[in-house]
């Protein structure tokens, strides 16, 4: 008797030491196995005499089901403990940032870049964007523009020309995206209030000229559009384009064909041994030709100078790309050089928003 009584402990001590699911199925096979401790016992019962098989059979039995019991029950805080376990390790902290995917992630153009942060500037003040075609014809590149045939206005831009046409006219590349606003000023009834971001074209090759280049455009027509809104416009734009709180703004004298007046901008800022910073120090940068839209061109559009009147500017978006994101060489914007878009190129889910700004 006292030997299954020591069995027993013994079994129950090693069930309780089990220290997961399959020590615990080793003590079970060990105990309850075809050759376990308890199942050896029970096959010595038949050569007992009934008596003794009475008594010691019904020891036994109890014993197998003290086993059995305490086996159920350490499984359960096993599972549970296990279950606990599990959870534990594989938590996930929700407030934790993405990962970085390990594929090469590509990049935005800076010229993408900053056309969706001027175009995301002026729809915040109201403004549409239009866009029209690369090819032009010379009346809505020149003429319609206040250019007059065989003026020397005409040699200001140095312009792609297709083959002439058999009635002698010629199609060209625009040299600007003014067309665009003609085209809009012909097909929309003011108040008119649209920006024409584009690519543009002219004959010209060097350090800081690429034969095409990219131009923003703005063009405001109403009752009573004043210099004083176009001063506003530029001054808030420049402050949320260069990011920050005030920028200077010098508006000079000059000339285009299609405006009158016409003025040249420029902002302040201060030039360091390699970087320039804007809204601070003593010097000047030119950035971009606005003016009063001139009455010829308002009554080659279809609308009548005394009724209408309207402002006009346009500025280089390669120029104002370089200007932010400290690039010295134009040319570079358009060589497709990989190790140096990995350099200037923006993550593109760094998306400009006022609310969320402009570059981070
Ligand atoms: C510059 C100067 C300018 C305009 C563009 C314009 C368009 C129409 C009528 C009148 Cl339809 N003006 N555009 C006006 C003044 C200057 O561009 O230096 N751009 C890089």
């Amino acid at each position: 008797m006292s030997n299954l009584q020591d069995l027993q402990s013994q079994i129950l001590a090693d069930i309780a030491a089990a220290v997961d699911e399959a020590a615990l199925e080793a003590v079970r096979v060990g105990a309850l196995g075809k050759k376990g401790s308890i199942s050896a016992l029970l096959a010595t019962l038949g050569k007992m005499d009934p008596e003794r098989r009475k008594t010691e059979g019904a020891a036994i039995n109890r014993a197998k089901e003290a086993v059995t019991e305490a086996l159920a029950a350490r499984r359960d805080v096993l599972k549970a403990a296990a279950l606990d376990a599990k959870l534990a390790a594989e938590t996930i902290d929700v407030t934790l940032p993405m990962r970085e995917p390990l594929a090469e992630q590509g990049r935005l153009h800076p010229l993408s870049q900053v056309w969706d942060e001027l175009t995301a500037i002026f729809a915040d003040m109201g403004f549409s964007i239009a866009e029209g075609p690369d090819i032009e014809t010379d009346d809505y590149n020149f003429t319609k523009l206040n250019f007059p045939e065989g003026h020397p206005a005409r040699e200001m831009h140095d312009t792609f020309y297709f083959n002439p046409k058999e009635d002698g006219s010629r199609l060209l590349l625009r040299t600007h995206t003014s067309p665009v606003q003609v085209r809009t000023m012909l097909s929309k009834r003011p108040p008119i209030r649209v920006i024409c971001p584009g690519r543009t074209y002219r004959s010209d090759s060097d350090q800081t000229h690429t034969p095409m280049f990219h131009q923003v455009e703005g063009l405001v027509i109403d009752k009573g559009s004043h210099l004083g809104h176009l001063k506003w416009i530029l001054h808030e734009f420049c402050k949320a384009f260069f990011e920050v709180d005030n920028v200077n703004m010098r508006f000079r004298p000059s000339f285009f064909p299609f405006t009158e007046p016409s003025l040249e901008v420029d902002i302040q800022c201060r030039r360091g041994k390699d970087e320039i910073r804007f809204g601070e120090g003593e010097d000047w940068l030119e950035i971009l030709g606005c003016g009063m839209v001139h009455p010829n061109v308002l009554t080659a559009c279809g609308l009548d100078p005394n009724e209408y009147q309207g402002f006009a500017w346009g500025m280089g978006i390669d120029r104002i790309a370089m200007l932010k994101y400290g690039m010295s060489d134009l040319r570079q914007l358009f060589e497709a050089d990989v190790r140096w878009l990995n350099h200037y190129g923006f993550k593109p889910l760094d998306i400009p928003t006022l609310a969320g700004g402009l570059s981070s």
